[in-house]
């Protein structure tokens, strides 16, 4: 068989609450979520893209171009089905990994679907449950931080991520650890910093985190080797790592000791393999990041993280915690305190609603051979 159709649809989302990062506050997540359609199965991609580049160089746009004008003609022109034909002959492309992602991680959904196995079981997951933390912006002030940390601890989480920025992270993480010495913590700067605060942020090493995430922006690996070398907390690099070359050099460079591995920023789910099998073999955990992704997305990052060598709580959180009304019914939610179950049906094995899809449709586009 073939593909006999990809759908494209640009979609707008409203959080439940605003999240704020180094980048600035944001309302509501823009994004891509693409259909494939083969023998009366669909399989369901998201491209974790953005509206604006400030995460990373793509955005909604670019992606929906790359998408529509480069990847989906090579995926009908070769009459390709497979994930990992798709993977090989879109190497020919540079970059753009989020958009060739969102197509990768749709055949993958299809791919699994057609054996109607859940979509780990085609590379090898090891557990039926993932580690849940949740990642929790900056907010107007301490206090309001704290009562939103106390209010997703009473939820079960457990592990708490905080966004730092200059001005925001050493009387942030003070305030913190005198509430909860014990909490699993970590800090995410998404590269607020340069190597001239070295001696600023050494000092986060008296507040125990887990790790300190992406504190330099993303081409400085080598400004981020020079800070390991001086501090106690692993550094942990996600901007950074865009693909296995980049994965390898961090870690030869000794710029970080932990991976957050997003399957959208490396390029799809055989790219996201590859680093998480490397970095087995290097003695380096992972763990899996998230780019506020709807129900479909999220569902992909739950089978990635069933992989062996995730071995920190992850950026996955239940549906509520993002979205009134996420895409997927039953929504994601947390099976027991501190875990998600993964979905056991075929492929992601989650139910896409598609009036929500639509409800939230702001450009549709279908595309044949
Ligand atoms: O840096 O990990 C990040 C969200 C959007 C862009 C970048 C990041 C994030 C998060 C949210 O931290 C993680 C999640 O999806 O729960
Ligand atoms: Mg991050």
């Amino acid at each position: 068989m073939a593909i006999e159709r990809i759908e494209l649809n640009l979609l707008r989302l409203p959080y439940v609450h605003f999240f704020e990062t180094s980048f600035g506050r944001a309302y509501d997540r823009t994004f891509i979520i693409i259909r494939v359609y083969e023998d009366g199965l669909v399989g369901y991609g998201e491209c974790v893209a953005e509206e604006k580049p400030l995460y990373s160089g793509e955005t909604t746009e670019t992606a929906w171009h790359i998408i529509r004008d480069f990847l989906v003609p090579l995926v009908f022109s070769r009459e390709i089905v497979e994930p990992e034909d798709y993977y090989e002959a879109a190497r020919v492309f540079r970059g753009n990994q989020m958009a060739k992602a969102g197509l990768e991680l749709a055949l993958w959904d299809l791919k699994a679907k057609k054996q109607g196995v859940p979509l780990n079981r085609l590379w090898g997951g090891v557990r039926e449950e993932i580690p849940a933390g949740v990642s929790v912006g900056i907010e107007d002030s301490v206090p309001e931080l704290l009562a939103r940390i106390e209010n997703y601890l009473g939820q079960g989480y457990q592990r708490i991520k905080i966004k730092i920025k200059p001005g925001w992270d050493l009387e942030v993480c003070q305030a913190i650890r005198e509430k909860y010495p014990d909490l699993l913590l970590q800090a995410d700067a998404n590269g607020a910093y340069s190597i001239e605060q070295a001696e600023h942020l050494r000092k986060l090493d008296a507040f125990k985190l887990l790790m300190v995430e992406q504190p330099f922006p993303p081409y400085d690996l080598w400004d981020h080797s020079q800070l390991q070398r001086k501090m106690t907390t692993p550094l942990c690099l996600d901007e950074s790592i865009i693909s296995f070359d980049s994965a390898r050099a961090a870690l030869e460079m000794g710029s970080c000791r932990i991976i957050n591995i997003k399957v959208g920023r490396v390029g799809g789910i055989i790219e996201a393999r590859r680093i998480h099998d490397y970095c087995q073999r290097y003695g380096v955990g992972v763990w899996c990041g998230g780019m506020l992704e709807s129900g479909i997305g999220r569902a992909h990052n739950l089978h990635i993280a069933t992989l062996p060598n995730f071995k920190y709580p992850n950026d996955l959180s239940a549906s509520a915690r993002y979205y009134q009304e996420d895409l997927i019914e039953p929504p994601i939610s947390l099976s027991r305190p501190g875990y998600i179950r993964v979905p056991d049906g075929p492929g992601i094995g989650v139910n896409p609603v598609e009036e929500r899809i639509e409800k939230a449709t702001q450009r549709h586009e279908v595309l044949r051979p």
